[in-house]
């Protein structure tokens, strides 16, 4: 048996997002109350994603006040410490959110020197906290995570993210499905792409592929699945995710054969 010692940094992430998440489940339980706003043609932000990014940026600060911010809603704040940021999603997935669906989750990554070296996301209405810190390893729960073994892109199931109204990327997106479904088990949209990560981390999903985007879409997911000895790189095999908004993740036998094929359909 594995003793895990949890890390002051992982508790500090975690105690942040398990406070954020009382506010969130009790506005899922009363979604027709909330404000919704749009910010793009399908890009909705509601009262509860605010109140859950209010929670973690008090909670976060509370614990490390010079640490900055990079929120999908608050945008940018440079903190007196330059070295370390908060990355942070307060709901990622807002349309399952929105629509009854319980796939949604808290996502929050620390970057530290340019270098990202924890994340935490939570699911709250399966209670699972997914967590990582550089070189400690990966874990839901109390449970240590691993990427899955399986070596067949045709015994494999992926995650993905399909493109909407207001993100581009449609016509790529269609050849990189097409390329990618006639070599595979299955493919998924579940509609959040933290927790397409925790999945791939947690060897549900054999490999996950998105383009377009964002850093607090992803930071938490890239700590996890690396900790979980999978591999995530860009669609040139690199390591520009933040800047790229272009992910694949996998396991040591499939990230070559998907990045492969992804690449060469997406040109
Ligand atoms: P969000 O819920 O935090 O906005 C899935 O493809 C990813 O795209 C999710 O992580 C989701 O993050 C983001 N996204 C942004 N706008 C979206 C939309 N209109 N529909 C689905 N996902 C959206
Ligand atoms: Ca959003
Ligand atoms: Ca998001
Ligand atoms: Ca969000």
């Amino acid at each position: 048996l594995a003793v895990m010692v949890r890390s002051a940094l992982l508790n500090v992430m975690m105690g942040a997002a398990r406070k954020a998440a009382r506010s969130l489940v009790r506005d899922y339980g009363e979604i027709e109350n909330l404000q919704v706003s749009r910010k793009g043609p399908s890009d909705f932000v509601s009262s509860a994603d605010i109140k859950v990014e209010k929670t973690l940026r008090q909670e976060l600060k509370k614990a490390r006040p010079a640490y900055g911010f990079l929120m999908e809603e608050g945008g940018e704040i440079i903190g007196d410490d330059r070295s370390n940021r908060w990355i942070v999603d307060p709901i990622d997935g807002t349309t399952n959110f929105l629509h009854g669906i319980p796939n949604f989750c808290i996502s929050i990554a620390l970057e530290r020197e340019g270098e990202l070296i924890a994340g935490v996301i939570y699911q709250p209405l399966g209670d699972e906290m997914f967590h990582a810190e550089k070189g400690a390893g990966a874990f839901l729960n109390e449970r240590r995570l691993r990427v899955s073994a399986r070596r067949k892109l045709e015994d494999s199931v992926l995650a993905t993210g399909i493109p909407f109204h207001g993100r581009g990327g449609h016509e790529p997106f269609l050849r990189e499905l097409g390329a990618v479904m006639k070599n595979v088990a299955g493919v998924r949209r579940f509609g959040s792409a933290a927790l397409d990560l925790a999945y791939v981390a947690a060897g549900r999903c054999d490999g996950y592929w998105e383009a377009g985007i964002k850093p607090w879409d992803i930071a938490a997911g890239i700590v996890l699945v690396r900790e979980a000895g999978g591999y995530v790189t860009d669609y040139e095999g690199g390591n520009k995710l933040l800047e790229t908004g272009e992910i694949i993740a996998g396991n040591d036998h499939l990230h070559q054969p998907l990045l492969r094929l992804i690449k060469s359909a997406h040109a």
